[in-house]
């Protein structure tokens, strides 16, 4: 496509699809025309691939995850199809900003973090890859909530990403599916009828997602909840208005809004039915693919791999079973035993609250024919392991983690660590007997979006060392380490992160009013507040670093930035506490006249996709401080490391193997380990202990307690300084001490710029292993045993 063919499909589609004079466009209108221009650029790969899926007749992988965090999609589109410059030079003739353009397109925030990031990075990846398959999710009207301050409190406000046109997705009317809930169930014996007394439509919604080089397309399939019947009109005539509208109304309901708890919000009706929703409705529209092309249904396995992205989608088991069973009237062991053949599942947490659970009599209630089909699934699995009795319904509830491992032909942990903690803690009993099913897939990020569009400065600098073959073969970054010991392209790579840094500075000035030096070191954490992320141990941190710094200001210190990021969940008293303790600290530093050129802190509202790809690149310092066993593995590590940034960090989750990859001594390492922390955990008093002998720890502390931060309300942070210093179940006050040190050791590293430079370099050559595209084909081998398809085939 050249640069005039762009110019054309994109006035074309400003006249015809949008209606508008280019004289009286908008950036709206531009930026949806540019959209569609794009699109059609990927039709022809994305029906190429269903082709040749078809023509060979290949596996295919089904994705099922609550939650795809995409963030924007035009620039990712453009820059897998090879058409940024041609793109930019479009928009410079017309007198337009591309940046503008770009800047407009809403970010989909159909997920809270990690786990929904991940998916949309396995997109990316499998897209690359061409490997056949299908992502399946909800097309939530409203995402994540938007995260404003209010006098340091964190608000929370709808989000409507909808508001505009979707230029992404093409709606298929055509692809729908009766979902029922409730009811009862008509048993004779080994037959059942299921008589949903609810039912609603889900309405499919696709939207291609193209792989690096433009060569293959899979498809991003969201499910929209609709009424059967559009309204009552007896009712209407009647004069009942909005009684009319109500069945409306309630079945929308299932996709109106992304839960913004990511540990579980236990118990909750409507959630069941989303995953109930979305989970039915891919597995139908899965089968009725499979019977376009196979017609024995005992061939599934081999056809048909579906991921279960945590225990959310988990109602898959039984669902399958009762398609196969109760439907298409297969033999129930049978049933059972092919269902665990295409299914597999990703355990993404330890943290007991997390693992999701339903009462037996809400899961009796909304789905009465699963919740007996679980009892059986029970029952034929105790039978074939009488040494053991492990099952998935105890003490009256359905227990998702055990369902899915009994239901799954393979289970993963997303780190090492985590992996080998899955087989000591949660399903050391399934583990025992089901030894060959738990299997490793460490987590990694798409270096398209997480490389390549968010930091061209860095990638211009690869580009002209090491050619542009990275992008698609990450661990060829490993042939920048010779450059790295060249004095000349550690002073570009520095160049390329001080560029960065500028553009940060300029944006929080513009958007924050606050004054960055771009000299400082900038020490970044983004990510959800959680106690176990210990945002709280960074913040303490920093209130004992100013403290220092006022006391002996000419110490020579190292200039520091601290910024944060992230949301609460709404219900999450305690995160909330955080948020505004940080925002109270930032307020009475930034006004210190003593450390003005010392010291800043900026807590950036509204954390998402696109604050993410401007801060990483402009990072010195990853703040990666969990408490060690309680982060399965993270991924905001692994961008922070890609681009440069030097890791602080404890022995937890995909912490360890990046220190692997980098080196010892390019990484920052402090705390207890996993097994520490438990032996701590049981030493009485141990937080009162650490508070004692870290003075420093003691001065913040009691800073907080005095209402430095809160003055005229002193009692402010009460519950979380008696949090500390009597409970600290994540360790903050035992981690305290060995976390300051470290600390002070990265202040003397950065002074020596060489040095630090030095380090950046390598993590950034040494990291090539963290690209999604090596987890996907991880993947492909271990668990699904798909493959990819030769491209033109
Ligand atoms: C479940 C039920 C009801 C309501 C909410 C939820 C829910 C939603 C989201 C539970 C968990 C989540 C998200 C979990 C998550 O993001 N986990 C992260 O997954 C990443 C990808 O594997 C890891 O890198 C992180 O370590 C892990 O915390």
């Amino acid at each position: 496509m050249t640069e005039a063919d762009l110019r054309d499909s994109l006035l074309h589609h400003l006249k015809y699809s949008l209606g508008k004079d280019p004289a009286h466009a908008h950036i709206y209108d531009w930026r949806v025309a540019l959209s569609l221009a794009v699109r059609d650029r990927i039709v022809d790969p994305w029906f190429n691939a269903t082709r040749a899926t078809y023509a060979g007749q290949h596996k295919r992988v089904y994705y099922l995850s609550m939650e795809f965090l995409i963030g924007r999609l035009l620039e990712d589109a453009i820059v897998n199809l090879g058409l940024l410059d041609r793109s930019k030079e479009v928009f410079e003739e017309l007198g337009i900003s591309f940046e503008a353009v770009l800047e407009n397109e809403p970010d989909a925030a159909l997920g809270n973090g990690g786990l929904g990031r991940l998916a949309a990075c396995f997109l990316d990846s499998l897209s690359t890859v061409a490997c056949p398959a299908h992502g399946y999710g909800i097309r939530y009207e409203h995402g994540l909530f938007r995260q404003r301050f209010v006098d340091g409190r964190q608000v929370e406000e709808p989000e409507t990403w909808l508001s505009g046109k979707h230029a992404w997705e093409f709606e298929r009317p055509e692809a729908t599916f009766e979902i029922g809930f409730g009811g009862s169930v008509v048993e004779s014996g080994d037959q059942a009828v299921w008589q949903p007394e609810e039912r609603v439509i889900a309405a499919a919604h696709d939207t291609p997602i193209i792989g690096w080089r433009g060569k293959w397309a899979n498809t991003l399939r969201l499910w929209n909840a609709k009424p059967t019947r559009i309204f009552d009109l007896e009712r209407f005539n009647r004069g009942e208005y909005a009684a009319a509208a109500e069945p409306e109304a309630l079945a929308r309901t299932i996709s109106r809004v992304l839960y913004p708890d990511d540990t579980t919000e236990q118990g909750k009706a409507l959630r069941l039915k989303q995953e109930y929703f979305f989970t039915a409705a891919s597995l139908r529209d899965i089968l009725r693919r499979f019977l376009t092309e196979y017609d024995d249904l005992r061939k599934l396995p081999h056809k048909v791999a579906i991921q279960l992205n945590d225990t959310h989608p988990a109602i898959a088991g039984p669902e399958l079973v009762r398609l196969l069973h109760d439907d298409k009237g297969l033999d129930f062991e049978e049933s059972v035993d092919i269902a665990r053949g295409c299914l597999s599942y990703t355990n993404h947490t330890l943290l007991p609250e997390a693992l999701e659970r339903w009462s037996e009599g809400l899961m009796g209630s909304l789905l009465p024919r699963h919740l007996r089909l679980i009892e059986r699934i029970d029952d034929l699995h105790a039978r074939r392991n009488p040494t053991r009795k492990v099952t998935a319904i105890e003490h009256g509830h359905v227990k998702m983690g055990e369902l899915s491992f009994i239901m799954a032909h393979r289970i993963n942990g997303v780190s090492a660590l985590h992996t080998d903690l899955m087989k000591q803690t949660v399903f050391s009993e399934l583990n025992r007997l089901h030894p060959d099913r738990i299997v490793n897939e460490t987590n990694g990020v798409t270096p398209r979006r997480w490389l390549l569009s968010c930091n061209p400065a860095l990638s211009g600098l690869i580009d002209k060392s090491i050619g542009n073959d990275w992008v698609g073969h990450l661990d060829r970054l490993s042939e920048l380490e010779p450059h790295v010991e060249d004095a000349g392209f550690r002073h570009e790579y520095a160049e390329a992160k001080k560029k960065n840094k500028v553009a940060l500075a300029h944006f929080v000035r513009e958007t924050e009013g606050i004054m960055l030096d771009p000299d400082a070191m900038f020490d970044i954490q983004i990510k959800r507040i959680h106690e176990y992320k210990r945002q709280h141990l960074n913040i303490l941190e920093t209130i004992a670093l100013w403290r220092a710094m006022r006391e002996n200001p000419n110490a020579g210190w190292t200039p520091r930035v601290k910024i944060f990021a992230g949301k609460a969940a709404p219900g999450y008293i305690f995160a909330k506490k955080i948020i505004h303790l940080i925002n109270d600290v930032a307020r009475t530093v930034n006004a210190d006249p003593a450390t003005s050129d010392l010291l800043k802190v900026a807590y950036l509202p509204n954390y998402n996709v696109t604050l993410a790809e401007r801060l990483i690149p402009a990072a010195d310092l990853s703040e990666q401080i969990s408490t060690a066993g309680k982060e399965a593995s993270g991924t905001g590590n692994m961008k922070f490391a890609l681009n440069g940034a030097l890791t602080i960090g404890t022995l937890d989750g995909a912490n360890v193997e990046i220190r692997d990859h980098v080196g010892a001594d390019n990484f920052f390492l402090f705390g207890m380990t996993a097994p520490e922390v438990i032996e701590r955990r049981a030493v009485d008093e141990h937080a009162r202990k650490a508070i004692e002998a870290s003075p420093e720890l003691a001065g913040a502390i009691a800073d907080i307690e005095s209402g430095v931060f809160s003055p005229g309300e002193p009692d402010r942070y009460a519950d979380v300084v008696e949090n500390l210093r009597w409970s600290d179940y994540f360790l903050v006050c035992s981690d305290f001490a060995s976390y300051y040190d470290k600390q002070r050791e990265v202040d003397g590293v950065y002074l020596d710029q060489e040095r630090w430079m030095r380090m950046a370099a390598l993590n950034t050559a040494r990291t090539g292993w963290f690209s999604s595209d090596r987890t996907i084909r991880g993947y492909m081998q271990d668990v699904w045993s798909a493959h990819s398809v030769p491209i033109g085939s």
